[in-house]
C-alpha cells in the first residue's frame, strides 16, 4: 500500500463545498482509501497575489494505485468539479497537487515528488505537519498568511 499526501485549494466560489466535493470524490474511488484530514485553513495567496484568499487542507490517502494514476485521478476529479484556470498560479475552483508519495523521489514530464515548491510554501506545510507531525525535521513550516478556518465536513 502507498501512502500519499495531497495539497488541496479553492478560492473561487463555495470554497469549502468545494474541498469537502474534492475529498468525497477520492474517498469514493475504489482504489484510494482516505486517511487523515487536516483542519482547513485560510491563507493568504501566493505567487499571484492579487486574487482572493484560499482554503486549503492537506489530505493523507492510502492507495494501490502508482503515483502517476493517482495524478490522472487528481485532474479527473479537477475535470469533474470544473476547474477553471485562467492564469498560472491564479485563481481557481479546485486544485489537487500531489506533495509525498511514500518516500519517492521522482521527476517525469507531469510529476515531481516531493512537490519541488512545498518546502516553501505554508499553506501546504502548515497543514501537512498538522496531521503528519514526523515530517516537521525534514521540513520547518512558518504560518505567516495561514490562519485556522475550520474543519471538513466529510460525511
Ligand atoms: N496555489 C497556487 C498558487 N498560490 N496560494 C495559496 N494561498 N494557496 C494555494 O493553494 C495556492 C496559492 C498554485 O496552485
Ligand atoms: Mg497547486
Ligand atoms: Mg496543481
Amino acid at each position: 500500500m502507498n501512502v500519499s499526501y495531497l495539497s488541496l485549494g479553492s478560492n473561487m466560489g463555495d470554497r469549502i463545498a468545494m474541498l469537502e466535493r474534492a475529498v468525497g470524490q477520492l474517498a469514493a474511488h475504489p482504489e484510494i482509501e482516505v486517511g487523515s484530514i487536516s483542519s482547513v485553513y485560510e491563507t493568504d495567496p501566493v505567487g499571484f497575489t492579487d486574487q482572493d484568499a484560499f482554503l486549503n487542507i492537506v489530505v493523507e490517502v492510502k492507495t494501490t494505485q502508482s503515483a502517476s494514476d493517482l495524478l490522472e485521478v487528481c485532474q479527473k476529479i479537477e475535470q469533474y468539479l470544473q476547474r477553471e484556470r485562467i492564469i498560472r498560479w491564479g485563481p481557481r475552483t479546485i486544485d489537487l497537487d500531489i506533495l509525498l508519495f511514500n518516500q519517492d523521489n521522482m521527476e517525469t514530464e507531469r510529476l515531481t515528488i516531493p512537490h519541488p515548491r512545498m518546502h516553501e510554501r505554508a499553506f501546504v506545510l502548515i497543514p501537512l505537519l498538522e496531521i503528519a507531525p514526523q515530517f516537521g525535521a525534514c521540513f520547518p513550516a512558518e504560518d505567516e498568511g495561514v490562519r485556522l478556518w475550520g474543519t471538513i465536513n466529510s460525511d
